[in-house]
This record gives C-alpha cells, structure tokens and sequence, in this order.
C-alpha cells in the first residue's frame, strides 16, 4: 500500500477520499479563525504523501543558457531574506458538490470547504531565481515546478506559472518552509512548497522538488489536461484541453458557513457568517446578504486582516447580523461578493457549469426552517 506512511489526520476533517487524502473542514470550524489551524487546513492529495528527510532534502533549481543550476539545502534557503504574508489558498474544484446537483460532473465532491488561509514563510521565488542569474526574458517563459510525491510509475506531480509572476517581487511568490509559525506539516509540502498569492491552489506545488524556467508550460497532465474551465456545451466527447488557457487567477468567490442547510434558527435574531475572497490580488469591497432569496440586500460586516490594494492574497471573515421577520417559517439566505475589480459572482450554477466542475462560484444559497 503507497499510502501506508501518510500522516495521521484531525478527526474533524471531513474526508472526501482517503487514498490519496483529499479533506474539508466543516464549515463552522473553518470560519472559526481568521488563520486556519494547521490541523485542519484543507488537504488536496493526487499520490501518497512522500517522507522527506530534511537533512538531505535538496532543492534542484535547473539553469538553461545564460543562468546556473542551484541545488540548494533547507539551510541555504534559509540563508535567503524570509519572507511572510498571509496568504488564502483555494482548489478549483471548492464548491463543486453545488455543480454536480445541475449536472454530473467529474471530481470530488467538495462543499464549501476546499479554501483555507495561513502565514507562511519562506524564500521569495525572485531572490532564487536571481541567484541562479535568470532575467526578464521577452520570449513566452514558464516556471515549472516538480513535486517528489510520484505514482508506482514514477509519474509526478507539476505545474507552471508565468516568468513574470515569479520574478516579480510584488507578486509575492514564495519558497515556503514555514506554515503559522511552524515547519510545514507532512500533508502540506514538508519540507518546501511554493505558494502562489491570489493563484489556483493546483500551481502551489508540494514536496518542491525542481525548479526550471522553460519556453512552455510544464507538460503535467494537472496544468494540460485537467485545471481549465469550459462552456457548459462541452462534454467529454468534445472537449479540446489545448483549445483553454490553465486557470491561474481565480474569481471572486463567497460562501456562507453559518447556518447550515436545513439547520432550524431561533426567530428573532440570527447571525450569518461567511467567507469571501477574490484571486490575483483583487481585494473584497462588499458581501451582500439576502434572507428572502435576493428580493432585498444587507451588507455584511468584514473581518479580519485589512487587505492591501492589489496584494490582497488573504480572504476577509464577515458576518451579518439581521433580524428574522415576525411569522417568518423558513429563511432562503444568499450571499455573494463583491472584488475591486466590481467582478461580481453569478447568480445561478447552470450558466457557468462544465464537465470537471471547476470555478464553482454562483451565489451561495442556504434554507433554514425557523423555529416557532
Ligand atoms: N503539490 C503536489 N506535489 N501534489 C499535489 O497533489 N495538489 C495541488 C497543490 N499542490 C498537489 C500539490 C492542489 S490541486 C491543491 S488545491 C493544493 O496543493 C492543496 O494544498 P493543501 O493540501 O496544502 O491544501
Ligand atoms: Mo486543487
């Protein structure tokens, strides 16, 4: 059994496939806390989770014409500026469950879960690949990055982003060895991740392993063949993978954590709480809530840390306190987000769903029963 070695996990995770490990926090633990613990940090696994030593780890940073391969120790990372941000990490496929209700669709079941945030430290990507003497280059140019998890082929997993996010310091893209204030844990990378503010959790690789700057994108059946978004007209007998950009950047997205579907609430008051965060740095400007299934709107309060304009790498928390209608029996409760950008989320899933149930961010929709 590969997966035999994994590490033991929080039995509050709610498990959507054990082998490879893929869990969700329920929703009213993962709006708890601003920062996500640790323990119950959403967990996305494709191969068994390797066992690295960290005192033989080495980071292979590949050169090409003009710039020199690095094979760098955990100590020489840390010889580098540390860096530290928070940072919201989401997997393209949060909310797909919500898809799957309009059509089939193929890929985990996730509810609204697959999101979390952590302070993570690290090496800023730019200051190693500036060590290893890469430049601004005007051809296309990818950074491709290789995991040490493999499957019994030998396969594993990769990714890309563009050069010029990784060697933009504002850009933010980290070597990350530390999650809030500890080495990462086993199941997020130990010993060094790559985080990737404001971008799709599937380019965030784990169990860093290489490092190259290529004239393409890295030719991983993640970034090519998986990952990318379609017209709701296309099924597996027509889909084209090459015809669709991967998906970096992500939209804006919110989710109400409480109260639950089908849960009963006192009449009189109730308090709504949520999530809500936009990729590419967008910062949330507004959470519009509705308690009669959008006829009328209140805005919701925003928590959390304050986000920098175009750096906004981290979700806000916001809640909404609001009054029940008198004789009111059942509430439909929504919300959606509002970005700087004014992107906004769509109102229904059936315009925006496509066959691997990815970019699920229609508004959020609860019923509950008041209680009499
Ligand atoms: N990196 C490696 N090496 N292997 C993986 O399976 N999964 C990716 C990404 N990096 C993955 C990986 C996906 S799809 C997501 S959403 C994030 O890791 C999840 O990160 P987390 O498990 O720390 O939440
Ligand atoms: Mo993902």
């Amino acid at each position: 059994d590969p997966y035999a070695d994994d590490p033991i996990r929080h039995p509050a995770l709610k498990v959507n496939s054990q082998r490879p490990f893929n869990a969700e926090p329920p929703p009213e633990l993962l709006t708890e806390n601003y920062i996500t613990p640790n323990p119950i940090f959403f967990t996305r696994n494709h191969l068994p989770v390797p066992n690295l030593d960290p005192d033989t780890y080495r980071l292979h940073v590949v050169g090409g014409p003009g710039s020199k391969s690095l094979s760098l120790s955990l100590d020489d990372l840390y010889k580098f500026p540390k860096h530290e941000i928070t940072v919201t990490l989401q997997c393209a496929g949060n909310r797909r469950s919500e898809m799957s209700q309009v059509k089939e669709v193929k890929g985990l079941e996730w509810r609204t879960g697959a999101i979390s945030t952590a302070r993570w430290a690290g090496a800023r990507l730019c200051d190693v690949l500036a060590q290893a003497g890469h430049k601004l280059c005007e051809t296309e140019a990818h950074v491709c990055f290789e995991g040490l998890d493999s499957d019994p082929t030998g396969t594993t997993y990769g990714a890309s982003i563009p050069l010029a996010r990784a060697m933009d310091p504002e850009a933010e893209v980290l070597l990350a060895y530390e999650m809030n204030g500890q080495p990462l844990p086993r199941d997020h990378g130990f010993p060094v991740r790559v985080v990737v503010p404001g971008v799709v959790g599937a380019r965030h690789v784990k169990w860093l392993g290489r490092v190259s700057v290529e004239t393409e994108e890295s030719y991983s059946h993640w970034q090519r063949r998986d990952y990318k978004g379609f017209s709701p007209s296309v099924d597996w007998d027509t889909v084209d993978f090459d015809s669709a950009p991967s998906i970096q950047e992500l939209p804006v997205q919110s989710a109400i954590t409480e109260p639950q579907d089908g849960e009963t609430v006192e009449s009189g008051e109730v308090t709504i709480k949520g999530y809500a965060w936009s990729g590419g740095g967008r910062a949330v400007i507004r959470v519009d809530v509705s308690l009669d299934g959008g006829l009328t709107w209140q805005a919701a309060e925003l928590n959390g840390e304050e986000q920098r304009p175009r750096k906004a790498w981290a979700w806000r928390l916001w809640q909404l306190q609001a009054t029940v209608p008198a004789g009111q029996k059942e509430l439909n409760i929504i919300c959606k987000a509002v970005d700087d950008s004014y992107n906004v989320q769509p109102d229904t899933v059936a315009p925006i769903w496509n066959l691997r149930g990815v970019l699920s961010t229609a508004w959020h929709r609860v019923h509950v029963h008041v209680a009499s």
